[in-house]
């Protein structure tokens, strides 16, 4: 069985029962969610065994998060509990100002998870991993948290383990196209498979996406795959190695949250990847994930697993 660690910040989704602005919004749905959390449990949906590295405060959320890892199957032994930092909340709003768009408001800062630091990565746990997953959230948490991920990459290179990096821009964390430049840079570099969206190309590059695939290339020194997350349009796969590209179209879905798609697409991909499947069946799979996601509220509870995706395909690609 293959085995991957991911680590990031996990908290608690109030989503709300209705649509509309969050100040009119009295009734709310709690979920548990984090982009890195999401795709670990997508992967450990998919018959991959995963590990977790995260830090959730004293309190109330934290166990609402530990357990929900613990009810997927995924192993805490690398969650630590922080008595003095609380676990981090966001609030979503739906369909609006924009329809089917949704809005985060985030209050974590000061969370536990943001103080992850290095003396949290425990080595140990990396023994016999294929492969180790973040994204450009983690480091943009805090100066600690990136050292951690730091830290966390070093392991893997003297571990020969492969990187999985989603570069997952929030401009509310990053600021601006520099700071996310150099903050993304190491793990960008690093990466063996290259997430991205269009969003965060033209964010980084301001480019259109023929030279933004270009100018990412030029960093990306390792990466084997390049896959880039089209929204509607579906998604893309560079293979750097045999220099072929690959597309897959989005599956036509009502979408009710878009929030975790992007998760749902990677945990899908790479667990299918890890599995030996073509790069165009990763592709497929992944898009139907998306979509899957996307047709419910929460991002962990409509993560496929195999029959629920072959089940979707069959209908939706007949
Ligand atoms: O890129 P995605 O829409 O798939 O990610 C959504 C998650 O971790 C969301 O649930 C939130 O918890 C976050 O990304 C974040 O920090 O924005
Ligand atoms: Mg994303």
């Amino acid at each position: 069985m293959k085995k991957v660690i991911g680590m990031g910040e996990i908290m608690i989704q109030m989503n709300p029962v209705e649509k509309g602005a969050l100040k009119y919004q009295t009734l709310f749905e709690r979920h548990v969610a984090g982009s890195e959390a999401n795709i670990i449990i997508q992967m450990q949906k998919l018959g991959i065994q995963t590990s977790f590295i995260t830090s959730v405060g004293e309190d109330q959320f934290g166990e609402v998060v530990i357990s929900t890892l613990r009810s997927e199957g995924t192993d805490t032994s690398g969650v630590k509990v922080d008595p003095e930092h609380p676990t981090g909340v966001y609030f979503v709003q739906r369909s609006y100002p924009i329809p089917k768009k949704t809005k985060v408001f985030y209050y974590r800062k000061g969370s536990a998870a943001s103080f992850l630091s290095q003396e949290d990565i425990d080595e140990s746990i990396f023994e016999d991993v294929d492969l180790f997953l973040v994204s450009g959230i983690t480091p943009a948490l805090s100066e600690k948290c990136r050292n951690a991920a730091l830290k966390a990459l070093e392991i893997c290179e003297r571990k020969r383990i492969k990187v999985a990096f989603d570069t997952n821009i929030r401009v509310n964390l990053l600021q601006n196209r520099q700071k996310a430049l150099d903050t993304l840079l190491p793990f960008i570099q690093r990466a063996q498979i290259l997430f991205t969206g269009i969003g965060d190309l033209y964010f980084l590059f301001e480019s259109d996406l023929a030279s933004s695939i270009e100018n990412i290339k030029k960093i990306a020194e390792r990466a084997e795959l390049l896959v880039i997350k089209k929204g509607e349009e579906g998604a893309m796969c560079l293979d750097l190695n045999s220099g072929k590209s690959f597309e897959h179209s989005s599956y036509p879905v009502e979408v009710i949250d878009e929030l975790g798609a992007g998760d749902a697409f990677d945990g899908a991909f790479l667990a299918a990847y890890l599995e030996n499947y073509s790069v165009k069946e990763c592709l497929k799979f992944a898009c139907a994930a998306g979509a899957i996601t996307v047709s419910l509220k929460g991002d962990i509870e409509p993560l496929p697993s195999w029959r629920d995706l072959e089940l979707f395909i069959e209908i939706f690609d007949k």
